[in-house]
């Protein structure tokens, strides 16, 4: 049991909301969790994508956002806070979250897949903070799964976890598929840019 009062309010937090009978729509629907604060920069990316997509953060499970798609996001510490990193996982299907999106750095980055291991069945996505993160990331033994994305990815984890939860979710379907159409467009415009006004004045116009 951890000793620290900070640590047993959040522990008692989600096991007071595991218990909880809320309206699926209103509980957070992926969680975002982090090593350390010092992740955020590189984690933002999360935030970035789900808020692209429609996403709304959760951050008083008794008043939710209007949106239908939410978001969580806590730090959890693996080595600091085993506890909570325990209680996080544990509770994660009961609190109604279908993916979780779990970021580390450093050489023992270990959030992303010992949670993987203790929320399973509900997926993680795991997310290097760092280059040297990867191997600690990914390196899971047969049996125990993880889906990961390079180092400081964050904003395709958020992506992936979308399209995971998308399967359920038409609405939230035609939404990625409005995200991709735009960079589609994107690409095109520039490309048809290139075409037309050759390559000197297209570089000339870029600058
Ligand atoms: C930092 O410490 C890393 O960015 C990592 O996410 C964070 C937490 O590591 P542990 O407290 O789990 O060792 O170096």
């Amino acid at each position: 049991m951890t000793r620290s009062e900070a640590v047993q309010d959040l522990i008692d937090l989600l096991e007071t909301e595991a218990e909880t009978d809320r309206n699926p729509e209103d509980t957070p629907d992926i969680g975002i969790i982090m090593g350390s604060d010092s992740d955020l920069d590189t984690m933002y990316g999360a935030y970035e994508a789900l808020s692209e997509l429609g996403f709304e953060e959760v951050t008083d499970y008794d008043d939710p956002p209007e949106s239908r798609f939410t978001f969580e996001t806590f730090v959890v510490s693996a080595h600091r806070t085993p506890e909570l990193m325990y209680a996080y996982g544990e509770t994660a299907r009961e609190r109604g979250l279908d993916v979780i999106i779990a970021g580390a750095g450093g050489k023992s980055a270990d959030l992303p897949n010992m949670t993987a291991s203790i929320a399973y069945p509900v997926p993680v996505v795991g997310v290097p903070v760092q280059e040297k993160s990867v191997d600690s990331v990914i390196g899971m033994p047969t049996g125990a799964p993880i889906v990961a994305v390079d180092a400081g990815k964050s904003f395709n984890a958020a992506l992936s976890a979308a399209q995971i939860l998308s399967r359920a979710h038409s609405e939230l379907e035609a939404r990625l598929d409005e995200y991709h159409d735009a960079l589609q467009d994107g690409v095109g415009e520039v490309s048809r840019e290139l075409h037309e006004q050759g390559t000197e004045l297209f570089r000339a116009n870029r600058d």
